[in-house]
């Protein structure tokens, strides 16, 4: 019996370049909620696609010397293109839509008439920024620097006729949806949305551009196209339905229960889609949730950067599910995680390898070795359960509620957590119960030995059916091998201790997950990765904001170096002694010995933060820190000391 529908959705993808693993994540994410829902018994609709107009797309067919549309052919369809990628990954969309398809593209020209016909859309002169790699307008104000305040590059004048939306008409009750109800999640991204947004005052607009011809002709002002964000945004209605013949599932699945969107497209899912909503008179979705990013090398990932990881590289080596899995195991959905080699390989061995490989390898063999016929009737059963037998009992059957309640907030990384930590329980549940002892004397053990062995069979089951939504292949695997029915592995059954039949004869068979030698694959990684690694390594930048006023109460100054000493027994250690512009002396310890000699030092002016409290290092007092900057060349750590202008008075205040 159904449980409801479900309708979900990812982003559609630019088809500017091929898409890298940082893509993969939100589809990867998107993916193992369709499938948890429909595990449920939902009645699921799972969405996803490709973004395929505007002057980016333009400009990289004419670099290639293509028509745009032969350009975004090339990487939706064409090889391990958009479509081979969520092939390979095991992408279970059930519906594709690319924004060039005829139907889509009548349907938004029915949508702009409506827009323009109830009198929110006007035409007007656009006067502004653009930021081409973004495909965003941007104020003067909203600028950073003067550049694109989404990805720092600059940004060019542009003028020309254009229609408007009247965006600033639904700031109060865009607001009031961000503010009072849980449309948009996590809550941590209201805050940025209304005070960077909306606190400063929504302006209208710019939804039609004259300048570029690949986009959605405006039907009833040929020479304007439609604004590509109105094009990709009504992706969601359009692929149900809505304005168009081609499908008929807008009534059972609108509103979509989520919209999965990376965290700098947050503005325009949760701003400008609720507006165009409004002013279409529809239902709004019930929810946007805004992920982080993964990043590489401290930076996000992204083809611009240069710093792209390669998915078909890691999913050759390590398997589909094992990259699936990582993805979501590792990184909190919310938040940005840096992406490294050693953290995947690490990943796998630990959860993969040792304790869910070592669970069901170690208890197939024992089954096969001690019970080749199958496990005997009555084997689910023991009078008196001992106190292992209760714990693990009791974690397996109530594992799926847990579970449960973290996927509904989408947090994969603990209800993986919650499945792993029951499956260490089952490895401890074989220690404690030492099989190969009791197989000694199955005269007087074997009923205790085959009840132990269902027990763990049964535990394995049980996660397996809750894992199945992240590694599907290899569940039906996992299935096979300790002989569970693959009909049978339900929601409910994940929830019933025992559904396992007691004669299971289970077969061991291939590793499901071999444990994989670190060192030589991280060799062979870093050749195959050479050309998308970055030169230079730096720190991850901060996940988070700091506040203003938390960075303001930092005292940065600019310092002139007086003297500047090795420390006696340290081979880390100088010792500055500073002009702060006090008239007194600032001594100041810093463990930058590695890179730079005293006398170098003598002279010149540095930066340093003089509010810390003074600590005390090898004895001597030192009264705040030196600024540096550190990054990896190679492998190898380099430190740089902020060194300024001399021009720059001692005790200068940096702000
Ligand atoms: O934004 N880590 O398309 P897109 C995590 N066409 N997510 C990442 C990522 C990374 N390193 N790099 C990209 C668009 N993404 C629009 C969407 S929807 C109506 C239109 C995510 O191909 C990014 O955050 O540039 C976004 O959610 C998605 O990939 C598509 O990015």
């Amino acid at each position: 019996m159904s449980k409801g529908k479900f309708y979900i959705t990812t982003p559609i993808y630019y088809p500017s370049d091929k898409l890298h693993i940082g893509h993969a994540y939100c589809t990867v994410a998107t993916d193992a909620m369709a499938r948890y829902k429909r595990l449920c018994g939902c009645d699921v609709m799972f969405l996803t696609g490709t973004d395929e107009h505007g002057m980016k797309i333009e400009d990289k067919a004419s670099q290639a010397g293509v028509t745009p549309k032969q350009y975004v052919d090339n990487i939706v369809e064409g090889p391990r293109g958009v479509k081979d990628l969520w092939k390979l990954m095991n992408i279970s969309n059930d519906r594709f839509i690319r924004t060039t398809d005829d139907y889509h593209v009548a349907a938004i020209q029915r949508i702009f008439k409506k827009l323009h016909d109830n009198g929110d859309i006007y035409k007007g002169k656009y006067v502004g920024k653009y930021c081409k790699p973004c495909e965003s307008f941007w104020t003067e104000s909203q600028l950073v620097d003067g550049k694109c305040p989404d990805c720092g590059r600059p940004v060019v004048d542009a003028e020309e006729e254009a229609y408007f939306f009247r965006l600033s008409k639904y700031a109060d009750k865009v607001r009031d949806l961000l503010e009072n109800t849980d449309f948009l999640e996590p809550r941590s991204r209201v805050n940025e949305m209304v005070n960077n947004f909306i606190k400063p005052g929504l302006e209208d607009l710019c939804v039609s551009r004259t300048s570029f011809t690949w986009g959605i002709p405006v039907d009833f002002d040929p020479g304007h196209v439609v604004y590509v964000w109105v094009d990709a945004l009504s992706n969601y209605i359009t692929a149900l339905g809505y304005g168009n013949d081609k499908y008929h599932d807008y009534e059972k699945y609108w509103p979509a229960d989520v919209h999965f969107v990376g965290k700098e497209i947050v503005r325009f899912h949760a701003i400008i889609w609720p507006a165009m909503l409004m002013s279409l008179g529809e239902p709004l979705p019930k929810k946007v949730y805004g992920h982080g990013w993964l990043n590489f090398g401290g930076e996000k990932m992204s083809k611009s950067r240069g710093n792209v990881v390669d998915p078909y590289i890691l999913a050759e080596k390590f398997g589909v599910d094992a990259l699936r899995f990582f993805m979501l195991r590792t990184f909190p959905f919310g938040a940005d995680g840096n992406f490294t080699n050693e953290l995947l390989i690490q990943t796998i061995n630990t959860d993969l390898a040792n304790d869910l490989g070592n669970l069901v390898s170690r208890t197939t063999a024992m089954a096969n070795k001690y019970f080749p016929e199958g496990l005997p009737a009555g084997c689910g059963t023991w009078d008196e359960p001992t106190e292992p037998d209760k714990e693990l009992q009791a974690a397996a059957s109530g594992l799926r509620d847990k579970y449960e309640a973290e996927m509904e907030k989408f947090q994969f990384q603990n209800a993986l957590e919650e499945v792993f930590r029951v499956i260490q329980r089952a490895n401890k549940y074989i220690d404690e119960n030492a099989p190969w002892t009791l197989a000694k004397d199955m005269q007087a053990n074997g009923k205790r030995l085959a009840h132990v062995l269902y027990n763990l069979l049964e535990t394995t089951r049980i996660c397996g059916v809750l894992l199945t939504p992240f590694m599907p292949e290899s569940m039906d695997k996992l299935f096979r091998q300790i002989g569970a029915p693959a009909d049978g592995q339900t929601w409910d059954s994940a929830a019933v201790w025992g559904a396992l039949p007691e004669q299971v004869c289970p077969q061991k068979g291939e590793n499901l997950f071999p444990r994989i030698d670190m060192e030589k694959e991280l060799a062979e990684l870093e050749k195959l990765q050479a050309p998308a690694k970055p030169a230079v390594e730096t720190e991850p930048l901060a996940a988070e904001n700091v506040d203003f006023d938390t960075f303001c109460k930092s005292d940065f100054r600019a310092v002139k170096v007086k003297n500047c000493q090795p420390v006696k027994k340290s081979e880390k250690l100088l010792c500055f002694t500073l002009d702060d512009g006090t008239g007194t002396d600032r001594q100041i310890l810093s463990g930058i010995a590695r890179w730079y000699k005293p006398e170098d030092l003598i002279g010149k002016t540095l930066v340093a933060i003089v509010n810390l409290p003074p600590r005390k290092m090898m004895g001597l007092a030192s009264n705040g820190m030196l600024i540096s900057a550190v990054h990896k060349e190679k492998g190898e750590e380099k430190l740089n000391l902020l060194i300024v202008d001399d021009a720059i008075p001692a005790g200068a205040k940096l702000c």
